[in-house]
């Protein structure tokens, strides 16, 4: 599936204090993904393409947390500082914002659940969407088969993610998956040179 490189869009998935070391729910090394991801923000904003940035944002007593049954200890919890972006990361003015896990009852992994990326990203004349952050096999998937179903082009930037692996072998798994469905993975350099306009 061709897309015009005028159509892509940037989407950077949760990366917040809670998933990064000394968080509530840290992902190995999640914080390694920020200075990769800020050159990639700065190569779409420099070729005027738009960016998006998902937050998880969790009421008190969400449904994903142990207290109810869930999988996780609480995480990302609204206003509080373990949902804050990760110190460093380059959100810039233009960017837009979308919080997701707002429904106490719901789970919500994908950036597009009960949101209204989608139609932002339509809105912003996306047909490609390159995605980055956190957790790889978690909402870095979902939100990446949720982008494929609703006919978006895919790519996966494999050095901008990290994986939680409770089982071992989730993250390449999760790669797996995506790829299979139709989602490609590259690495931020080809992300970067893959920008309309860049030098190199
Ligand atoms: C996530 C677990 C729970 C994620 C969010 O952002 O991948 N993982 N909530
Ligand atoms: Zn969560």
């Amino acid at each position: 599936m061709a897309v015009s490189p005028s159509k892509r869009a940037l989407l950077v998935v949760d990366v917040q204090r809670d998933f990064c070391t000394g968080g509530a729910l840290p992902v190995r090394h999640g914080e390694a993904v920020v200075p990769r991801l800020n050159a990639v923000t700065d190569a779409f904003t420099r070729s005027g393409l738009p960016v998006f940035f998902t937050r998880d944002w969790h009421p008190p007593r969400h449904v994903s947390f142990l207290e109810r049954g869930g999988p996780w200890p609480p995480h990302c919890i609204q206003g509080t500082r373990g949902a804050e972006f990760y110190p460093g990361l380059r959100v810039p003015p233009s960017a837009t914002v979308v919080s997701k896990g707002y429904d106490p009852d719901e789970e919500a992994y994908s950036g597009f659940q009960g949101t209204d990326l989608a139609q932002m990203l339509k809105g912003a004349s996306a047909g490609e969407v390159f995605i980055g952050g956190l957790a790889t096999d978690y909402c870095v998937k979902e939100t990446c088969l949720d982008a494929l179903k609703a006919g978006f082009a895919a790519d996966v930037i494999e050095d901008c993610v990290m994986a939680v692996d409770l089982e071992p072998g989730d993250g390449r798994r999760a790669l797996e998956a995506v790829s299979k469905s139709g989602a490609r993975l590259v690495s931020s350099q080809e992300a970067i040179k893959m920008m309309p306009g860049a030098q190199q």
